[in-house]
């Protein structure tokens, strides 16, 4: 393998955006291809994504009704980009579409047709992310939301919808980002039901307990443990013990004479 090649297997860090055309396949042949040049005129005329571009930041990967947006400079790029897709939509309610953000490893790998493309758990979950939402949702994960957070600007969008299983039974924790006119701010309908490969989880459900509630709860449950042992020996052995003392006592008492 060429040095170049091994530069190029390290993981980063990158902050993808993926988004995809409701119900695509329900479509007839002209729509779907109007559809499709409409999101990708869209998308290609944000500044978020101009920018990036410009600076070499940014690589879209075509997903079919769809694409996913790599970004390899600021997390605010693909919240930046979104905005302005969720605010273009608005315009174009013909045009459903659902967005999904996540920060995650990437890699450069070569596609089947040998051009180079990225995979990595940086794009699958933003995948997921994306595909618990609906039309108009911008859902993202609790990481990338817990960044945004950092600045004052993002946290009016933020609102936390919990964990949610997705496929494999991977958990991930869904922030539905969203202000007066941006965004969905209805509850996925994914989230309410078990539906496909979705599944809401209740809070605190995957974490269980911290190990600090683990050790008192193990400590408490030795403490209760040893006081019933003592109770239950206490119970069994208590006659013989006393016989034991009154007899000890009495051999150590001063005998009556025979005289008295
Ligand atoms: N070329 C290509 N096509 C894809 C890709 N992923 C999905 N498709 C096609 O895109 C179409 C739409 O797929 P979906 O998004 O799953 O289906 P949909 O009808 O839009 O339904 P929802 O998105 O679930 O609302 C299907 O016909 C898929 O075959 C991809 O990566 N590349
Ligand atoms: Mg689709």
């Amino acid at each position: 393998m060429s040095e170049q090649d091994k530069i190029k297997q390290r993981l980063e860090i990158a902050h993808v955006l993926f988004m995809d055309i409701v119900d695509y396949s329900k479509l007839l042949t002209d729509e779907q291809s109007e559809a499709l040049h409409e999101l990708n005129q869209i998308v290609r005329n944000t500044e978020a994504a101009r920018e990036a571009e410009t600076a070499g930041k940014l690589t879209i990967l075509p997903t079919g009704d769809g694409m996913a947006l790599v970004f390899t400079g600021s997390v605010e790029e693909p919240v930046e980009c979104a905005l302005e897709i969720s605010h273009a939509l608005r315009a174009q309610p013909s045009l459903p579409v659902r967005m999904g953000i996540h920060s995650g490893p990437i890699h450069h790998v070569k596609d089947a047709n040998q051009r180079e493309n990225i995979a990595g758990v940086g794009i699958n979950i933003a995948q997921r992310v994306m595909d618990c939402g609906d039309a108009g949702h911008i859902l993202i994960s609790k990481r990338v939301a817990d960044d945004l957070a950092q600045q004052r600007r993002w946290q009016p969008y933020l609102h936390e919808l919990g964990d949610v299983e997705v496929k494999h039974g991977v958990v991930v924790s869904l922030v539905n980002l969203y202000a007066e006119t941006i965004g969905n701010p209805t509850p996925p309908s994914r989230l309410g039901k078990e539906r496909g490969s979705v599944r809401a989880l209740p809070k605190g459900a995957r974490k269980g307990l911290s190990p600090v509630t683990r050790a008192i709860f193990i400590i408490v449950g030795l403490f209760i443990a040893l006081t019933f042992a003592v109770a239950i020996v206490s119970v069994i052995f208590a006659p013989a013990i006393m016989r034991t003392l009154d007899k000890g006592r009495s051999a150590a008492l001063p005998q009556p004479s025979a005289t008295a």
